[in-house]
């Protein structure tokens, strides 16, 4: 034990410490080899040299880590949570670097040993901690609140295995575990004093306390622990290093010592792997649920410790007074995986803290606000009343009670209307009861919002249209937005050096900034320079998709990409067919017009969403036959990326041409991969859905290539789909029809693509693939005539990049920062 003048002692030397001392970075890079890594040889291991420059970033990262922590403790700012299952961050090392403005530093520190950085940061695995759009978003969210100084925290889940690693094995989707924490992760650091303890199954008991107060308490419970391990954001050259906290699951004893003292080893160690199964894998499942035990837990496990967090911090600054506590903080919901926040609050102010309901209510309803993510019904969150009442009784309670409370107001402002109440109930009655997560969110929350234009009209009047009628106040847009600093900057290295010498470096925090390049776009000096940097981007895509197919793609060609989760909605079927269409022209001869293009198509598909794995085979099967057919070698290449993630779109995005936007209208909340290609200069192909409208906006309709019916023709087409009548009307669709039901990609597999063909038919097929397909195969021969016409497609391309200024993630989170969260930067200026 240290006495008083020594603590104090110590304290003062913590706080005279700070990155002056640092030695110079090769230095560091040798110190941590030595010291940290234990590595004496001097064979040149590019695991170790990442792992030592890691730590050497990491270490230059902690004084403004420290300085921003004590900034927002101090502060008196309102403090905003960002809960989400899912954070998909991909790699730390560079934009650390990025961030700090280490990057010439660290080359040459590398070259000190001949190492490249870019071979170094090949090192570091992606953190895979979500599944797409969703957790992207969250990761881009967190970059601009570290840009904006805003007062946020990230509060998610250590999974041990991320999102699955996807290889193809004969043209299928094979599954396989993503540990990305095998060799240490030097990004987060382990915080065993903010240790919290999570609740599971027991039950209630009321009571009189001592002094005659009632009390309800959750017992009888299976306890477990949540240990928290930070990660560090760093802000963009601004100081500012924020946190992101995500929760580790361990069991309360590492072993039961009552079975162990009795010899039973064995079981001892079960309770611990139970308890450890939490954090251990995220869910695979894009935009739908299964229901699944082990999900629910995950989700009350962040929610109870992070609110418990954020609690416990507020009562060691302000005791239990909670009369601030409600306008001092703010919790995001990203989507409804962490609903169950809004009961959670609820017990924790009335039985740990002791407020009354309408204490607590206030409190509660006041410092929640959720986003929705999807349109898609079969993505609603809805949990089974009975597992509900099994593993978390005690939050039961309180969502039946919030229930009541809202029916009866209900009832108040809309006498007699029971369809209505039975319509808007938390509880969807039946056999087996469900709660509605979306609809304890939205009564919970203060804000309500969703991720584009469209996506929020369509919720107003469709999916919440009750709720909207009630409240129309809670409910607001927020388009989403990208970080350019990854997006841009980093993933785009030469366009980045292109635009310093040519707009400057403002546009790295002011998007807005690309516009200066509007006067430009005629430009022939430009245009050439333009041309040059996407030359040299397609080469270096080329390169990548020839190690990782073994397929060559000739970048003269016009690259065209779809890269994004494999789901029916998002019509990678729609692409395959078009490609199949330019093959069956190539073959009769009839060339006229088209222009050469590798056609790129990359995502994962749900392990157990068996049409999408389908499709994934077929987009495989019919590359086989193309690229080997000698007739359309020249004009046509097709590939399935392999394992597509964060770290490969850096590579695929600056070289695409054609960013393929296809989902049927009304389907796609908004999009996020659509404004990244956009900002890299491509243009986009697509229909009126989601961000897609905002995107042509901006860049002006001559610059989009539209088809498709928008979000009212789908509705109004599907009274009366007639495929088979489509087909047979159209000879370009009915020869692509006849290829694939012929069996002229699956000769050595007859009948697999049936389920495909088959549903293509149905008229009944909600995504329309069919109604579609004339519209664009139209808009495809536009692509290639504006192609054919570099000057014109180099004008459209710099447009498209000078307008996406409005799809910055910093404008996106200064909305939410101005419009719902009321929340103001840590401090005014930059250092
Ligand atoms: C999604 C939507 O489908 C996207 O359109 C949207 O851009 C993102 C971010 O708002 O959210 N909702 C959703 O469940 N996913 C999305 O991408 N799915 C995954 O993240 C896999």
């Amino acid at each position: 034990m240290l006495d008083q003048k020594q603590e104090s002692k110590l304290a003062n030397s913590n706080n005279n410490l700070s990155s002056e001392l640092l030695a110079s970075l090769p230095e560091e890079i040798r110190r941590h080899l030595y010291f940290t890594l234990g590595h004496f040889s001097d064979k040149i291991d590019s695991h170790y040299y990442y792992q030592a420059l890691a730590n050497a970033i990491r270490d230059r990262v902690t004084t403004h880590w420290r300085t921003t922590r004590k900034r927002f403790a101090e502060s008196t700012n309102r403090k905003v949570h960002y809960f989400s299952l899912e954070f998909l961050l991909g790699r730390s090392l560079n934009n650390a670097i990025q961030n700090l403005g280490l990057d010439e530093e660290s080359r040459r520190a590398l070259h000190a040993y001949g190492l490249k950085l870019e071979d170094i940061e090949e090192a570091e695995p992606d953190a895979g901690l979500g599944n797409g759009g969703l957790g992207r978003l969250a990761a881009c969210f967190l970059d601009s609140c570290a840009n904006l100084e805003l007062p946020v925290v990230g509060y998610g889940i250590r999974y041990e295995f991320g999102m699955f690693h996807q290889t193809i094995k004969d043209g299928r989707q094979v599954e396989g575990p993503d540990h990305w924490l095998r060799d240490g992760n030097p990004w987060e650091i382990e915080r065993p004093e903010d240790t919290r303890t999570i609740k599971f199954y027991g039950h209630t008991r009321r009571g009189l306390d001592e002094n005659g107060k009632s009390f309800t308490k959750w017992v009888g419970t299976h306890d477990l622990l949540a240990v928290p391990y930070d990660m560090p954001i760093p802000g963009y050259k601004n100081e500012t290093v924020n946190t992101l906290r995500l929760w580790k699951a361990a069991a309360t004893d590492v072993f039961n010592l009552e079975e162990f003292n009795s010899g039973n080893y064995p079981d001892a160690v079960v309770q611990k792997n139970n308890a450890e199964q939490i954090s251990m894998v995220l869910y695979p499942n894009d935009a739908s649920e299964n229901g699944k035990e082990l999900r629910l837990k995950q989700q009350y496990f962040l929610v109870s410790s992070s609110l418990q967090d954020v609690l416990a911090k507020w009562v060691e600054q302000h005791g239990e007074d909670f009369t601030k506590f409600g306008e001092l903080n703010c919790f995001q919901l990203n989507d409804t995986h962490p609903a169950s926040a809004v009961p959670e609050l609820m017990r924790l102010l009335m039985d740990e803290h002791g407020l009354s309901w309408d204490e607590a209510w206030k409190i509660t309803s006041n410092c929640m606000a959720y986003t929705n993510h999807t349109l898609l019904p079969e993505a609603l969150e809805r949990w089974s009343v009975g597992l509900f009442s099994r593993l978390l009784p005690r939050l039961l309670e309180i969502i039946f009670e919030i229930n009541e409370r809202f029916l009866a107001d209900v009832a108040k402002q809309y006498p007699g209307d029971m369809e209505l109440r039975r319509r808007v109930s938390l509880v969807e009655e039946g056999d087996h009861p469900h709660i509605r997560m979306a609809y304890l969110s939205i009564v919970g929350s203060f804000s309500v919002n969703g991720v584009a234009a469209l996506h929020t009209e369509l919720l107003k009047s469709g999916l919440f249209s009750d709720f909207y009628a009630m409240w129309p106040k809670k409910f607001n847009n927020k388009t989403n937005g990208v970080t350019q600093r990854r997006w841009l900057s980093h993933c785009n290295p030469e366009l980045r050096d292109l635009l310093y010498e040519t707009i400057g470096t403002e546009w790295e925090s002011n998007l807005e900034q690309m516009s200066k390049l509007l006067p430009l776009a005629d430009d022939a000096a430009f245009q050439a320079k333009w041309a040059a940097v996407k030359l040299k981007n397609k080469k270096r895509l080329a390169d990548y998709v020839l190690s990782n197919t073994g397929v060559t793609f000739d970048p003269n060609a016009m690259f065209d990409v779809q890269v994004k989760r494999i789901h029916e909605y998002k019509r990678q079927l729609l692409n395959v067919l078009h490609v199949v269409h330019l093959y069956d022209r190539i073959r009769r001869g009839d060339t006229s017009g088209m222009v050469p293009r590798c056609v790129l198509i990359g995502g994962k598909a749900a392990p157990g969403y068996h049409v999408a794995k389908l499709i994934v085979k077929l987009i495989n099967n019919v590359a086989s036959v193309v690229n080997s057919d000698p007739k359309t070698k020249d004009m046509l290449k097709l590939v399935f990326f392999p394992n597509y993630r964060v770290s490969s779109m850096e590579i695929i995005c600056p070289g695409t041409e054609l960013s393929e936007q296809i989902s049927t209208a009304g389907k796609e909340a908004s999009g996020t991969g659509n404004m990244k290609f956009m900002m890299n200069g491509a243009l986009t192909i697509g229909t009126l859905d989601g961000a897609n409208i905002e995107i042509r906006e901006q860049a002006g309709e001559d610059n989009f290539f539209l088809f498709g019916m928008d979000a009212a023709g789908v509705v109004e087409a599907k009274k009366s789909y007639n495929p088979d009548a489509i087909i047979a009307g159209d000879d370009d669709i009915r020869r692509v029809m006849e290829l694939i039901e012929g069996g002229h990609f699956n000769e050595a597999e007859p009948g697999i693509f049936e389920l495909l063909t088959k549903g293509l038919r149905n008229p009944q097929d909600q995504w329309l693939t069919i109604g579609d397909f004339r519209s664009y195969i139209d808009a495809q021969v536009e692509a290639e005539a504006a192609y054919a016409d570099q000057k014109k497609w180099n004008r459209m391309s710099i447009i498209n990049s000078a307008t996406s200024g409005w799809f910055s993630s910093d404008r996106t989170i200064q909305q939410y920062a101005d419009e719902i969260w009321n929340a103001k930067p840590l401090r005014d200026g930059k250092a």
